[in-house]
């Protein structure tokens, strides 16, 4: 047997979009694969990926266009040719957009791939048939619009120079977890210069274990550490007054707003003592090379962009963004300079179509008047690369929606995940190693492309031919209808300044890394003034009512305890899965166990709760039973449950995590605040008159 080992891209929705080795074994058969020897990958990635044999080649992966034969959510289905499956869908759209207009469909697309042409190729279908669109909110509007606000262009520092950083804060975020190859710059960094590691997470992750210094934060607090941090600056002397006046507009108001905000105040919020956040506060304001790694984390709440704008504030007022190793970096997405016209079929819009919130699918399809904008309700749905049914907020009435008798379901997915269960018309796609794709990362500065490097199981539709076959099922004419994927990304390279996709393919890489002076924005930020904002215009970012603060403070907008609901959860992502992709790996599975709920000591000591004992929590929302687990590092009041694993691994009712998560947009223009929930909490005793526990 002869190993080739080929380059590829990781296609997940993932910071690190890692540079990949993959032995291919056969025509349709991989081995192992390896990261590459990429500036950045630098040869790690993580292990989801390294057995991605066990994905590909999976027993249940969908191999044939399916047709629901048993009641709707059975996953009873029956198989039919590819012609009858357009056929139908094509019929299906049609009769409802002839009935309800164009809007009542939706294509709820969203990231199984981050692969330009199959991730966004649906927006061109859905352009040209005038279906209602998909704000894209699920995952990164709050921090982006919290960045946005200070910065003014979202980039950052190269993460290569955390090699020349003396102090890494990793804000809100766990690489070890969820984008792994940070830890090797960040290792890099220790071992070369001493460099130290702060870890700010409401709980004891796997990053927060190994740092010099963890601060738990009560969920939600962030801006208020933040706040009192920049007050220690400025009364010890330590803020960058020079840099300031070059650089930022409003720094006196700042500097006046915060005397108030120092940290007994702060140590008030976020339940931190005074010592931890002067501690913090002394190595952050003393150190010049000092490296926010911010995560996405701690703006999964309702007051997260304005923790966002809040932390974005720390580097403009030491001006740490003037020396090597320092500075911020959230993401990179505004270094890429795409021409994605052809890919989108930007011509093709019309600005009056309602777009739909995606994070607000269980408001949308139970027929809320708000979440449809005034416009019709959906009767068909179009699910590409997401699993809405288990990663949205509200899920129970995600399902609900689902299950409207009234609503034509077509599912393009790789298994038959939670949302394929509820499909009409259920169509099998390939996989990132079975089509060609052209990539960007958040994390880091390279346009990769990927080549399809082996055969897909059975008659596996990529999104892209999916895409280009209903636009003519649809009678739809466009020149990219009838190009090749690969014909899209080279156009859509060139178009965009970058090589074709043979020279791309010979090179595997570009670095667009832009130079130093750009990349810490000591050319200006990116507002038009060139200044770093202190005071936020989230009126601009979408606040209308003016509810987020302008200038960096804590506003209690969460979900607060009460005495009903006294803890807070937060539904954090686990190291195994990514979002709910993975769950169904074996050995993804049998690492992550089962789901469990982290609960501090002295909670369990207060509950009488033990170690992997069967707990319930719930709210208005719903319930969900896990096993429980001691966890110190976090503080009373906080929970933790890792993962969004499928709804029937949790004990008793099939129901997973977010079925208690709140669709409530978030300020200024909406994402879901995963890690915003308050819960009760119980002993799993199945016991009609149990009443929930409270905190004394
Ligand atoms: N293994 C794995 N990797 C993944 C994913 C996954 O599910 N699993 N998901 C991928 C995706 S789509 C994304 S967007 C990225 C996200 O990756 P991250 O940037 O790491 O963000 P989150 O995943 O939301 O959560 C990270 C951490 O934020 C913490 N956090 C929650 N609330 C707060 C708070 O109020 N304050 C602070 N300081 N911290 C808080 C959580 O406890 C958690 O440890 O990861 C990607 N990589
Ligand atoms: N409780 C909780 N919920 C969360 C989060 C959290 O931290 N906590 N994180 C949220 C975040 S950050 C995000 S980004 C969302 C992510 O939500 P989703 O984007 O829905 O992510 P996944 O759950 O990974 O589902 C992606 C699906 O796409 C399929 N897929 C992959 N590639 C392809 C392809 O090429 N074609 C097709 N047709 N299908 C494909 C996969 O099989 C998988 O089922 O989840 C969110 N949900
Ligand atoms: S770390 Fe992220 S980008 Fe790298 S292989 Fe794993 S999932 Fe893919
Ligand atoms: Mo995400």
């Amino acid at each position: 047997m002869t190993v080739q080992t080929r380059p590829s891209v990781c296609p997940h929705d993932c910071p690190s979009t890692c540079a990949l080795e993959v032995e291919v074994l056969g025509p349709a058969r991989i081995g192992a694969v390896r990261g590459a020897d990429n500036p950045y990958t630098a040869g790690v990635i993580c292990n989801k990926v390294t057995r991605y044999a066990e994905r590909i080649h999976h027993p249940d992966r969908l191999t044939h266009p399916l047709l629901r034969t048993g009641p709707k959510g059975s996953g009873q289905f029956r198989r039919i040719g590819w012609d009858e499956a357009l056929d139908r869908v094509v019929e299906g759209f049609t009769a409802v957009t002839a009935e309800h207009g164009s809007e009542a469909a939706w294509a709820y697309s969203s990231a199984g791939t981050m692969g330009l042409v199959n991730r966004d190729g649906v927006f061109r279908l859905r352009h040209a048939m005038r279906w209602s669109g998909r704000k894209g909110t699920i995952c990164s509007s709050i921090a982006a619009a919290g960045w946005m606000a200070g910065c003014g262009r979202i980039s950052g520092t190269d993460p290569r120079e955390m090699a020349a950083s003396d102090l890494i804060v990793v804000w809100g975020g766990n690489p070890v977890a969820t984008q792994v190859n940070v830890m090797a710059h960040v290792t890099r960094a220790r071992k070369e210069r001493g460099a130290k590691l702060v870890v700010i997470d409401p709980y004891r992750t796997g990053t927060a274990a190994i740092a010099d210094l963890h601060l738990a934060p009560r969920p939600g607090t962030d801006a208020a550490l933040a706040c009192a941090v920049m007050h220690c600056a400025f009364r010890d002397g330590l803020a960058d007054r020079a840099y300031m006046a070059r650089y930022t507009a409003d720094a006196e108001t700042l500097e006046a707003h915060l005397a108030s905000r120092g940290p007994d105040w702060a140590a008030t919020i976020t339940g931190l003592s005074v010592a931890q956040i002067e501690t913090f506060a002394g190595l952050y304001n003393r150190t010049a090379r000092a490296y926010l790694r911010i995560g996405f984390g701690f703006t999964r709440g309702r007051g997260g962009a304005a923790a966002m704008h809040a932390v974005t504030c720390l580097p403009a007022v030491t001006g740490a963004w003037r020396h090597e190793g320092g500075g911020a970096l959230w993401n990179n997405r505004n270094l890429y300079q795409w021409d994605k016209s052809l890919i989108e079929g930007t011509a093709l819009r019309d600005p009056a179509v309602r777009e739909l919130d995606m994070s607000r699918i269980a408001s949308i399809l139970t027929g809320d008047p708000a979440a449809l904008e005034g416009g019709p309700p959906v009767h068909a749905l179009l699910v590409q690369s997401g699993n809405p049914a288990a990663v949205c907020p509200d899920s129970n009435r995600v399902r609900a929606g689902l299950l409207r008798e009234d609503l034509f379901t077509v599912v393009h997915e790789q298994f038959l995940t939670e949302t394929a269960r509820h499909a009409d018309i259920l169509l099998p796609a390939t996989m990132f190693l079975e089509h060609d794709d052209i990539y960007q990362a958040g994390g880091h500065s390279h346009v990769q492309i990927g080549r399809k490097l082996i055969e897909p199981p059975g008659e596996a539709m990529s999104n892209h031919d999916l895409v280009c076959a209903l636009a003519r099922g649809f009678g739809l004419d466009h020149p990219s209808f009838r190009m090749s994927g690969l014909e899209l990304a080279d156009a859509t390279l060139r178009a965009s300044g970058y090589p074709g996709a043979e020279a791309l393919t010979e090179r595997r890489w570009v670095d667009i890394q832009v130079p130093f002076e750009r990349a810490h924005f000591l050319d200006g930020f990116g507002h038009a003034d060139g200044r770093f904002r202190f005071r936020a215009d989230w009126a601009a970012l979408g606040d209308a009512e003016g509810r987020l603060p302008p200038l960096p403070d804590h506003l209690p907008l969460e979900d607060a305890a009460t005495a009903e609901r006294p803890f807070r959860l937060v539904a954090a992502p686990a190291r195994q899965f990514l979002n709910s992709t993975f769950t169904e790996t074996p050995t993804a599975l049998r690492r992550e166990g089962r789901p469990t709920l982290r609960i501090a000591p002295e909670d369990c000591a207060r509950l009488g709760i033990t170690e992997g004992e069967a707990v319930r929590i719930g709210n208005a929302r719903g319930e969900v039973v896990l096993h429980a687990q001691r966890a110190p590092g976090q503080q009373p009041g906080t929970l933790v449950a890792e993962g969004v694993w499928p709804a029937d691994a949790y004990a008793g009712a099939a129901c997973g995590i977010n079925v208690l998560t709140s669709d409530e947009p978030a300020l200024p223009a909406g994402g879901a605040v995963f890690h915003d929930t308050a819960v009760w909490l119980r002993p799993e005793i199945p016991s009609d008159d149990f009443k929930p526990l409270q905190l004394a």
